[in-house]
């Protein structure tokens, strides 16, 4: 086991990495931008090095003063946390060239991950169901014409560079072909210096159904279930349950093998989260994320187990401290994503928290690294915390994640806690009725905005 490692993000995933290491014995270095001196994560780790200014490109994505402060510290390993370089292939080796460990997965699973046409040639090689579309990429209209006629219209085109939404483009019918697939290439060509894409039919009315995959770099992997992440606004999460409540136990039984054998077969080794869409009992391979997600902790609510515990240990060489057999769901859990925006547009609302309390009582985790007097920097996305509800069914977690908000105090700052006491008088909510479209509907009906 490591006797210190860098934690290389900020904010409630830094702290989240500290109690597990800590928990571990192994001692944490936080690093941060000089917006961040004052930050949580900063106070709890053990040890802290300035990185930067306050721009993330300057601090946090710095890889020269990330590798700098492993070097400074003596740190051997390297968290990533979510977003920022967790899944830049580049930095994996470069953290490797300098015999430092990344705390996730190789170079090589990252760079296939991150093109989309490759990843999903990968997958369907190893057995995962995927979305009707192109063999590969798809160079000339004409070739876009003839694929939209062979699988029917409507489909998407999708640089092989983009995810997570950007860089899609839907075309009705043959007359909207030119437009979506000249669009989504320049927008690829632009925002990724990759003009590449792909064509799928397109699916209107699924669910995000992601599938939680651990492997241990030697062959053998799991997976713990599927997280419900439909609702959904602008392609960023606000809402996340598991299990999802449309995925039957035979379903998620018989997928969850699917990927669990997928990812043992390329020696996979952590977190990893294969995205599906799921719609008429069918369930549809999107992209695969090579990192630890936001949502993580409805995972590990029901199933009992701390993913980071656990990267943490298979990428110092350990084993799993669990096999297939040991991982067993536990009643139902939902997070919701705390964000210092102001509602009906979302507009970030940076500022100082002049009260803080978190919700606690049974079944109620509160990831996230306000304080009183807390300043939140301008710099950086505007998640300020995840409640995390557990209850024995989704009834019971749905009257506790009412109950939790109730106690929840965030003063100083607006945040999306309104949205989600309005949710739950939802019946789409209440029921688990919804789809990838149904939030931006009803915030269109109900809140307006820009
Ligand atoms: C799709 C799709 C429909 N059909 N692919 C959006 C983000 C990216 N991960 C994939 N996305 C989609 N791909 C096919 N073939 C609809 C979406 C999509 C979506 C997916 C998940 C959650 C929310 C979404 C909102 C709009 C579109």
């Amino acid at each position: 086991m490591f006797s210190k490692i860098l934690i290389a993000n900020r904010g409630e995933i830094a702290l989240r990495v500290v109690r597990a290491a800590r928990e571990m014995g192994v001692a944490t270095v936080a690093v941060h931008s000089t917006a961040d001196s004052d930050a949580m994560h900063v106070r709890m780790a053990d040890e802290s090095v300035c990185i930067g200014p306050p721009a993330g490109t300057q601090s946090y994505l710095s890889v020269p003063a990330i590798i700098s402060a492993c070097e400074i510290t003596g740190a051997e390993a390297i968290h990533p946390g979510y977003g920022f370089l967790s899944e830049n292939a580049q930095f994996v080796q470069v953290v490797e060239d300098h015999d430092l460990t990344f705390i996730g997965p190789t170079a090589e699973h990252i760079r296939i991950m991150g093109d989309k046409i490759t990843a999903k040639d990968t997958m369907k090689k190893l057995g995962v169901p995927c979305v009707p579309g192109s063999e590969g990429g798809v160079a000339t209209l004409e070739d876009a014409k003839r694929i939209g006629e062979e699988i029917g219209y409507p489909v998407i085109i999708k640089a092989t560079a983009g995810g997570g939404g950007r860089g899609m483009k839907v075309a009705q019918n043959a007359a909207g072909m030119e437009k979506a697939f000249m669009t989504a290439r320049a927008e690829g060509k632009s925002n990724f210096g990759n003009d590449e894409v792909y064509i799928e039919k397109y699916l209107t009315t699924p669910r995000h159904i992601e599938i939680q995959v651990f492997g241990d770099g030697k062959g053998r992997a799991v997976h713990l279930g599927e997280r419900d992440c439909s609702l959904q606004r602008r392609h960023q999460k606000v809402f996340e349950e598991a299990p999802g409540p449309a995925i039957s136990p035979e379903e998620r039984a018989a997928i969850g093998k699917t990927c669990a054998e997928a990812v043992a077969r390329i020696n996979y080794i952590g977190a990893g989260t294969i995205e599906f869409l799921y719609e008429n009992g069918e369930f549809y391979f999107i992209e695969m994320n090579t990192r630890l997600q936001v949502e993580h902790p409805v995972t590990e609510a029901i199933f009992g187990v701390d993913l980071v515990r656990e990267q943490i240990r298979v990428a110092s060489g350990m084993d799993m401290s669990f096999v297939q057999e040991d991982l067993k769901i536990n009643g139902h859990a939902i997070e919701v994503r705390i964000n210092a925006e102001k509602l009906p547009n979302f507009a970030p609302c940076p500022g100082r928290i002049t009260q803080y309390h978190a919700p606690g009582g049974l079944g109620v985790r509160m990831d996230s690294a306000l304080y009183d007097g807390y300043s939140i920097p301008p710099y950086y996305d505007s998640l300020i915390g995840k409640l995390i509800v557990h209850g024995r069914d989704r009834p019971e977690a749905l009257a506790r994640l009412k109950r939790a908000l109730g106690e929840l105090i965030v003063d100083g700052v607006d945040t999306t806690v309104p949205l989600f006491h309005a949710l739950l008088e939802e019946e789409a909510v209440l029921s688990g009725g919804y789809n990838i479209h149904w939030l931006e509907h009803w915030l269109e009906t109900n809140l307006g905005g820009g």
